[in-house]
């Protein structure tokens, strides 16, 4: 089966162009400056004028199926991966759990034997340690043999490493060439804080969680994390990254020399912390950790994504119900923490950063596809297009506008965050190696993803 796209701008990191793309089963076969040669064969010729190709988009940091707060995300891999391909993300990178008691490995059969709920968008996965042996270091080793070259630590929750384990982890990931994300927040400074709010009529307040997670524990979490992975000598991941000070701990690293990455999310873009101060109990809607930040915040991230200072946009997607929100009525400290964000993150990208001016396309392109491809060893498989490389391709339509809304979605949460949005495009076509999985944000072919063997981070970007 060949396929010719014609008549589209072509997107890419550095430059976009008019061009045609031929995909012949799984794969980009040609790629084309302007129209497909005359006698170009196809057995089916799709028009493209007026809309942009993307690579096909790669959300790495996603929660399926988590056990977390007293309960279990509303979207596990069947329903999440659908509503990520709806959304022209082709591949998810989810983050699989070494339970206490585990190994590296029976977290990663647990997390595969989730995936069998159904995956309609391609998938990897990274690897949460939360305790650290003998084993579980040689177990490294195994992850990335595996393809899970790729992990997770936690500064906060009860998943958290102390610092000793942390360094010693960051130690052994330099050996066996594995790289790591970090959830960056101060423990204690936000512990003292709860405990503090919790005591007085404050535990009421939905706001209390924004102010008992301020953007210097985060912080000083970034400048312990960046000390660390220097005397380590390794790359780190700072991932969902808010606000400015962390940003600034960033910086002073890469001046002496340190590579770091830095993920943010659509939700720290959008909002403000003023959505946690909104009438009754609908700031829960946006609960999720490290809390959302002020304007002069939101403002330093698109800045620090058109200059090229942060790498990766992903989604946190981590959805629950308002059904399972309410668990936190009358005590901030059990409203579960998350986000829905899978579905829609390009457009949100699209409307607020490219159609506004702030970040190009081609500045779209690089954070939502070839940058993930590349930090997480699936460049050049993944985040470009390419001759050789699989027929992962999204449409997107500038002309059409969508009102985003929960009603529509596909997502397992009863609410949507984004409720009355007006997108400023629509993903009209979506391909997943070769095959159109999803029109018009519907998925009209389900469950086709496979699992990604993934490389090592090889010092790419
Ligand atoms: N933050 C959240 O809000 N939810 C899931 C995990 C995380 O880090
Ligand atoms: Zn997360």
């Amino acid at each position: 089966m060949k396929t010719l796209i014609t008549g589209g701008i072509i997107v890419g990191s550095l430059r976009s162009y008019p061009g045609s793309v031929l995909i012949e089963s799984e794969k980009i076969a040609r790629v084309f400056g302007g129209d497909a040669p005359e006698g170009t064969e196809a057995d089916e010729i799709v028009d493209a004028l007026g809309k942009l190709i993307f690579p096909g988009f790669i959300d790495a940091h996603t929660h399926f199926d988590l056990h977390v707060a007293g309960t279990v995300t509303a979207d596990d891999f069947y329903s999440g991966t659908k509503a990520a391909i709806a959304g022209g993300t082709t591949t998810i990178i989810d983050f699989g759990t070494q339970y206490h008691g585990e190994t590296l490995m029976q977290g990663l059969g647990n997390w595969k034997k989730k995936a069998e709920a159904g995956v309609s968008c391609d998938y990897g996965i990274h690897m949460t340690i939360t305790e650290w042996n003998e084993g579980v270091s040689e177990e490294c080793r195994t992850m990335m043999d595996e393809g899970v070259t790729s992990f997770k630590l936690y500064m906060t929750y009860d998943t958290q490493v102390d610092d000793e384990t942390l360094f010693k982890i960051l130690r052994r990931l330099k050996e066996v060439g594995g790289i790591t994300g970090v959830h960056c927040e101060n423990d204690g400074m936000i512990a003292a804080l709860r405990q503090e709010y919790a005591s007085d009529e404050r535990i009421g307040l939905v706001s209390s969680h924004y102010r008992t997670r301020p953007a210097e524990a985060e912080a000083e979490a970034v400048n312990r994390l960046m000390y660390m992975a220097e005397q380590a000598d390794i790359p780190v991941i700072v991932v969902h990254m808010t606000n400015r000070l962390a940003l600034d701990e960033i910086r002073a690293a890469r001046k002496r020399g340190q590579t770091v990455f830095a993920e943010t999310c659509p939700q720290y873009l959008l909002f403000t912390y003023k959505v946690y101060e909104k009438d009754g109990f609908e700031g829960a809607k946006y609960v999720c950790a490290p809390p959302i930040r002020s304007r002069e915040d939101t403002d330093t991230l698109w800045k620090a994504l058109k200059d090229g200072e942060i790498q990766t946009v992903s989604t946190d997607h981590c959805s629950f119900t308002l059904e399972q929100k309410r668990a936190g009525l009358g005590d901030f400290r059990k409203i579960p923490g998350g986000v829905p964000g899978v579905e829609t993150r390009a457009a949100l990208i699209y409307t607020e950063g490219v159609s506004k001016g702030r970040i190009s396309k081609e500045d779209m392109c690089r954070v939502l596809s070839e940058n993930p491809a590349r930090l997480y060893g699936l460049y050049p498989r993944k985040g470009v297009i390419r001759e050789g490389s699989d027929a992962d391709l999204v449409i997107l339509d500038p002309s059409r506008k969508k009102v985003l809304s929960a009603a529509d979605q596909l997502s397992r949460s009863d609410y949507s965050p984004y409720e009355g949005y007006e997108s400023a495009c629509i993903l009209e076509k979506v391909y997943l190696r070769g095959v159109p999985v999803a029109e018009d944000g519907r998925v009209t072919r389900e469950n086709t993803g496979v699992f990604l063997k993934r490389n090592g981070y090889g010092g790419t970007i």
